[in-house]
């Protein structure tokens, strides 16, 4: 039996569940969201990556059913969290190319928004520079139609796709989130703090936040925390986990 037909069953059997990632302020360390990842629970292979069942969705188009899913299941989960923090936080959803192209993808948002009841403001879209190139067109009216709904784009993996810096200025975005890449070997690499040096003043004057992702040394957290980097997300402040250790977590850093 191939992965793509136990995918179909796993859909139907509720295999898919989500774990949640906190996402920190640098110098706080306080949780102000998570970043939403799924995992696939298969009974005889065990935890199946997301890199092995995400690209077959994204081509047989389970993407748009699981992402919608997911979305949704986000969302009501943000409700939990925020009633344990007392306070408001953000979720954090990826969303795949191949979803954002999808005619039903609005719809899909104003259901996961009207259903939850969450506030557009407190969701955070993650696509990576490849979604927007796609079709600039198509990008800049959807992206345009997010902001209607005060949702805020993120620039997932920012710096490893093929773009221009010209759609910084085109699009409505508001958060980079720099890869990893550029964060695992900091402090020492000189050519990757050059980069995230070089990524943070661009965010300071074009008003975007930024988090640093793959954190997970204190050595690390200070570099881009002392050059002005106010969030960050990686193993040192908290791994993916599942919503009920994540609420854990929340109890323990009010
Ligand atoms: O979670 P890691 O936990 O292994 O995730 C690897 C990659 O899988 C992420 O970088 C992300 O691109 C992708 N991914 C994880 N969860 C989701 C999801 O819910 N939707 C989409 N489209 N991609 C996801
Ligand atoms: O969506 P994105 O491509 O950013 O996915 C984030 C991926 O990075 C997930 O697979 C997640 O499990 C992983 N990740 C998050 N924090 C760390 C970290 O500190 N170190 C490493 N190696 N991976 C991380
Ligand atoms: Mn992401
Ligand atoms: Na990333």
């Amino acid at each position: 039996i191939s992965l793509e037909a136990a995918m179909f069953h796993a859909v139907r059997e509720g295999e898919f569940l989500l774990y949640y990632q906190p996402i920190v302020a640098a110098r706080t360390r306080q949780i102000e969201g998570f970043e939403t990842l799924m995992r696939w629970k298969h009974p005889t292979l065990g935890m199946v990556p997301p890199v092995r069942f995400i690209p077959i969705a994204e081509t047989n188009g389970l993407i748009n059913m699981l992402g919608a899913w997911a979305l949704k299941a986000a969302c009501v989960q943000l409700r939990q969290f925020e009633d344990i923090a007392r306070r408001p936080l953000y979720i954090s959803v990826n969303i795949s190319p191949r979803q954002f192209r999808s005619d039903r993808f609005l719809d899909v948002l104003d259901d996961a928004l009207a259903f939850s009841g969450t506030p557009g403001e407190r969701l955070v879209l993650e696509i990576t520079e490849g979604t927007l190139m796609v079709d600039p067109v198509h990008a800049e009216a959807i992206l345009g139609k997010m902001a209607e709904r005060r949702a805020r784009i993120a620039i997932d993996d920012f710096g490893t796709g093929y773009s221009s810096l010209a759609y910084l200025k085109r699009f409505p975005i508001s958060v980079l989130k720099i890869d990893r890449a550029f964060i695992k070997d900091l402090p020492a690499a000189e050519k990757d703090g050059a980069i995230c040096n070089a990524v943070l003043d661009l965010a300071k004057h074009l008003d975007l936040s930024v988090v640093a992702e793959g954190v997970e040394t204190e050595e690390q957290l200070e570099y881009v925390a002392s050059r002005g980097c106010d969030y960050v997300q990686g193993y040192l402040t908290g791994k993916p986990m599942p919503a009920h250790v994540a609420m854990a977590a929340l109890k323990e850093n009010l």
